[in-house]
């Protein structure tokens, strides 16, 4: 179809009428004197190629051309009669585009046509005189039609955009020909022709006709002044109408005097405070609003509009540029706080902190334009810019969803963007495609651009292909509203339609404020060395406050003397609070909370963890209805497959084990009994990748008939969601991030399709998930589920990085805690995450719910199984896990070595899957009485206390770690360590006020290994002291570059020899 229509395209000679004389746009005569473009800029890119512009002879259509010309030559009646007139045409010297006439039709009229002599009665025309019809009359009204169209999709290439008048905010400066007028080859006299006008636009207000001229010029004020809409590719007549009629209405954009005093004042205080802090620490980083400051009025004018349209709290996310400006100007944090950010003061609680134009805030405050009180979060960001996108999509979606707020009527996102960043950065593109997805929708995101049409130093020719930097929105059908930022009213005009838009159709929609930035990318940097001519027109331009005073000045609507009193005002507010700044001795980070968390740590122990083994009831309750069809079976068709799975579990319930899939039905949905809710999602999570899980259960007839066991466990349960999500890792995980960071009695988890791909959500790993606590004093208890494990599936689908996890604990490796009752839970307060491989379903089991019983939040980082969700041994009883059971952070061996532990020669510690494997040859080669097997199942934070047990207890043992990964993966790296200092309990740790035991065994005395004692003796010999520690040996694949080998022969050779190097003695 594409191609087709490409061919022809080159085929046909469809140029439009462009006159070889200057183009003059429509209207010209209405426009003020020509827009000079006093920059030698350099040449600007021309996207949109028209027709005419392009070779008529190219490619395959040159030589078919040329064939149909040579016939023509011998004999003009041997090509159609359409090639004839053109051939003809273009012989007496006509451009291709004028050269063509179409042919007559011979077909009869399709649906919606009509031959032109049966309008004749309509037209006016010659009707009376047998029927003639004026085509004049038609092509002309035609003509306008085709006028109002273009303005309508087109008018914004034209708008005034740029404050500076150097570029076209789409970065093409030509005059699309559709604005010709010529082009439809009108002339001055047609202009006071009176035209009815077509039910596609609203310029006429009630009058249904009007002359050309004024219809021009009511386009002109409509999409070609300092506001250009982009629209016209919505899919949606209804809502095409309703931005046409926010638009095109005469004196829409019209202010009333108390509007625009507001916007002044608002201005004021926007400009007022950057003024300040340039003035008190004119040496620090602020990234500055200079040059947008308008964006304070317009947020607050959505927020205004907002409320008064139901809206009852706002999330918002933004990056560097302002953002100190939006704390105290739109969320009215204290300016105090602000300011005491810049005193460099020393922090009175937990966390390491972050830079102040970097953190977030809560506010819930009264809105005292309506009167109505709001909560405004800022979410707190890391210098990657929109990674904080999908986080603020899913801590709003989590607000509506605890509000039972379905329709996104009383909380809404708000997502701010510099103009690079938003072209550049891929996670826009993917939080775009969250928008409309049952489970992600936060039902209409404001997006705002404050597009100061650079990015640091680059310039936007080179920071983008597209038009305009807001294109990547028209994916999802967002109207993109982009507005000349030094037109306040324009600006505050549409923040007005953006906010009704979304409060109308719950859809996104873009704000692009086309501005400048008055100084350097921060304060402390020159601008002149790269964009030397921009700068010196920004020197020359007027900021947009004193603009705008003058301009009220004028009008009458201010007298300087208020313009002056406003600002004066402000100054000494800002004073007041740098006075009381200078009185705090702390800052405290706790201010800068984006999600307070309410009522949950107050009163409760902070080292107390509820149990987390229930009561065998429970566990059959739940067993069965997951096992079990839906109630309605007789008419609800299940895939024979499926009935199977479900029988076996049943059998499974009835014969009291539980496999991995069963095993997170009984948490998930005791979790729910106990009114927790849980949410589940990534790709494919609801039958699960490895078809294992089966949490939708679908009607093979009907389609959209689903049914999901675990949402009808209880009457009075909390609610499940399963849901598969869209095919982005950095986008979604960042999304249920930010679900699970508002409310921290949910379990909320994320499930990669296989662990590898994960690193591509790497910035929420490392910015957010490891450090977010660190930073910003704010935890969350996610769990990222990441399937892990070299099954010879090749180097990808085998490994979820883990020594990547384990590298970012915080955990320190030569430091052992004191042993107490608490060692465990003081571990995991202390610590920023928990990374885990379970090797029993029932140890899955607890740990995901030990994330709802900690007295506090942590992320929970879990190498899911691949091969053991069907492994027959890796099932568990149910004893493991009811009441009275608990997570076993190590699991010991029990088998027979464990009865006679000095005999036994080696210790084998692993972690996950490998351990079956080791366990099935240890058995084969019978060295159950020689080997144990001890596995670590909670790697980070590491169980120093459980591992030093469990190696005193076999004193004559060879200790072995022992991993299917590469040795420069896996968890190698980040056990070696502490495995030493468990073994040695070492204390000495630089840096560390705590601990200062000497360096070997304290415990252990007289424990070595055989090549500990070795060493010994070769010390004692040499007449050196003796340094005697034990020691881990490792034993599995080398080093290597890739996580795993795309032979299958290779991997089994490798696997075969870790496991004689595992089990050799
Ligand atoms: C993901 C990412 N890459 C690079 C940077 C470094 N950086 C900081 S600001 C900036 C330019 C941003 O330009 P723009 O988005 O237009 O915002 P502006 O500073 O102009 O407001 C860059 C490249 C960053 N912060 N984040
Ligand atoms: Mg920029």
């Amino acid at each position: 179809m594409h191609r087709a229509r490409t061919v022809i395209n080159n085929l046909v000679p469809l140029a439009p009428l462009v006159p070889k004389i200057a183009p003059k746009r429509f209207a010209s005569w209405l426009a003020a004197a020509p827009n000079k473009i006093i920059l030698n800029s350099p040449p600007k890119r021309w996207y949109i190629a028209p027709v005419s512009s392009e070779p008529f002879l190219n490619g395959s259509s040159g030589s078919y051309v040329e064939e149909m010309y040579n016939s023509w030559l011998a004999d003009p009646k041997s090509v159609h009669a359409s090639w004839d007139v053109f051939f003809r045409n273009s012989s007496s010297g006509a451009g291709p585009g004028q050269a063509y006439q179409p042919p007559p039709s011979l077909a009869l009229p399709g649906r919606n046509e009509a031959p032109l002599s049966s309008l004749a009665p309509f037209l006016g025309g010659s009707s009376a005189l047998g029927g003639q019809v004026d085509e004049k009359i038609i092509d002309d009204h035609l003509a306008v039609q085709a006028i109002i169209r273009s303005y309508q999709i087109r008018g914004h290439h034209i708008a005034k955009l740029d404050p500076l008048g150097i570029s076209s905010a789409d970065l093409d400066d030509r005059i699309p020909p559709e604005l010709l007028y010529n082009h439809y080859s009108f002339e001055e006299r047609d202009m006071d022709r009176v035209f009815k006008l077509p039910s596609t636009t609203y310029i006429g207000g009630k009058d249904k006709a009007l002359p050309l001229k004024e219809i021009l010029r009511r386009l002109e004020t409509a999409y070609c002044r300092h506001i250009g809409v982009e629209f016209m590719f919505i899919n949606s007549l209804e809502q095409c109408n309703w931005i046409r009629q926010k638009f095109e209405t005469p004196g829409i954009m019209e202010m009333d005097s108390e509007q625009k005093r507001l916007i002044l004042a608002r201005l004021t205080r926007a400009t007022g405070f950057e003024a300040f802090l340039a003035r008190k620490w004119s040496s620090e980083k602020r990234f500055g609003l200079e040059g947008c400051e308008i964006l304070i009025p317009a947020m607050k004018q959505l927020i205004d509009k907002s409320t008064e349209l139901g809206v009852e709290s706002i999330v918002m996310g933004m990056p560097h540029r302002g953002r100190l400006n939006v704390l105290a100007n739109v969320c009215r944090k204290p300016l105090e706080q602000i300011f005491t950010q810049f005193a460099g003061l020393e922090a009175a609680d937990d966390g390491s902190g972050d830079v102040k134009y970097h953190l977030g805030t809560y506010i819930e405050r009264l809105n005292r334009v309506t009167n109505k009180n709001i909560r405004l979060a800022v979410v707190a960001n890391p210098s990657h810019l929109e990674a904080c996108d999908p986080i603020v999509q899913g801590k709003t979606r989590a607000e509506q969803f605890y509000r039972g707020d379905g329709e996104g009527k009383k909380v809404m996102s708000m997502l701010l963007h510099g103009d690079a960043a938003f072209c550049g950065q891929g996670i826009v593109f993917e939080t775009f495609h969250l928008s409309d997805l049952p489970d992600y929708t936060t039902h209409g995101t404001i997006h705002i651009v404050a597009n100061n049409q650079i990015g640091f130093t680059t310039d936007p020719r080179h920071s983008r292909s597209s038009p305009y930097c807001t294109d990547v929105a028209r994916v999802v059908n967002a109207p993109i509203f982009h507005v000349n930022g030094d037109d306040p009213e324009s600006v505050i005009h549409v923040c007005n339609v953006a906010a009704e838009w979304r409060a109308t159709f719950h859809k996104d929609c873009v704000i692009d404020i086309v501005s400048y930035r008055r100084n350097g990318h921060n304060e402390i940097d020159e601008p002149m060395f790269t964009q030397p001519l921009m700068y010196r027109k920004i020197r020359n331009t007027k900021p947009g406050l004193q603009l705008y005073a003058e301009k009220l000045i004028k009008e009458g609507t201010v007298t300087p003397e208020e313009v002056k009193d406003v600002a004066d005002k402000y100054e000494k507010i800002c004073e007041e609070a740098y006075t009381n700044a200078r009185k705090e001795t702390h800052i405290k980070y706790k201010d800068w909370l984006d999600s307070p968390w309410s009522g949950f740590f107050e009163g409760k122990d902070p080292l107390k963890v509820s149990l987390t083994g229930i009561k065998e009831d429970t566990l059959v309750h739940i067993g069965k209805r997951f096992s079990s069809p839906p109630p309605n079976a007789a008419e609800f068709v299940i895939h024979r497959g499926l009935e199977r799975i479900l029988k076996a579990r049943m059998e499974m319930v009835e014969a009291r084990i539980a496999d991995w899939a069963m095993a997170e039905s009984f948490a998930f949905g005791s979790l729910l009994k106990e009114g927790i809710h849980v949410r589940l999602s990534g790709q494919d999570v609801e039958r699960g990748t490895f078809s294992h899980r089966h949490h939708v259960l679908h009607h093979q007839l009907v389609d959209k008939a689903t049914y999901r066991p675990l949402c009808f466990l209880y009457p009075d349960q909390a609610p499940y969601t399963v849901s598969n999500s869209s095919l982005s890792e950095f986008g979604v995980l960042g999304f249920e991030l930010g679900y699970s960071m508002t409310n921290p009695n949910a379990l909320v988890c994320w499930e990669a399709q296989f662990g590898d791909f994960n690193n591509t959500a790497q910035c929420i790993i490392d910015q957010f998930i490891s450090s977010g606590q660190a930073k910003w004093v704010r935890q969350s208890g996610l769990v990222m589920l990441l399937p892990h494990g070299l099954e010879g599936m090749g180097p990808e689908h085998s490994s979820a990085r883990l020594e990547r996890f384990l590298q970012m604990s915080s955990d320190d490796p030569d430091y052992f805690p004191p042993e107490s009752e608490e060692f465990a839970v003081r571990q995991l307060h202390d610590i920023n995450w928990i990374v885990a491989n379970c090797s029993t379903p029932a140890n899955y089991f607890h740990v995901l719910r030990r994330q709802i019983a900690l007295p506090f939040r942590k992320p929970l980082v879990i190498m899911t199984p691949k091969s053991l969700l069907r492994h027959p041994e890796a099932k568990s009883s149910f004893d493991e896990m009811v009441e009275g059971s608990e997570f076993l952070r190590v699991i010991p061996e029990t088998g027979v070595a464990s009865q006679n532990p000095s005999s036994v020669k080696k210790v084998v510690f692993c972690t996950g899957k490998v351990f079956y494997d080791i366990k099935k040859a240890r058995g084969a080669r019978e060295l159950d009485n020689d080997i144990a097997i001890a596995r670590v199942e909670q790697i980070s934070p590491f169980p120093f206390d459980l591992v030093k047990r469990e190696c005193a207890k076999y004193p004559n043992a060879q200790l072995t770690w022992v991993q299917e990964e590469h040795k420069n993966q896996g968890a190698w790296s980040y056990v070696q360590p502490r495995f030493n200092t468990a073994l040695n309990n070492t204390r000495v740790v630089t840096g560390r006020a705590s601990g200062t035991e000497s360096g070997i065994f304290s415990s252990l005395v007289g424990v070595f290994s055989r090549s500990a004692k070795e060493e010994a003796s070769q010390h004692t010999a040499r007449g050196e002291q003796p340094n005697v520690k034990r020691l881990i040996r490792y034993a599995g694949r080398p080093t290597a570059a890739s996580p795993a080998t795309g032979s299958k022969n290779q991997h089994l050779k490798e696997h075969a020899q870790l496991l004689d190097d595992a089990l050799a003695l």
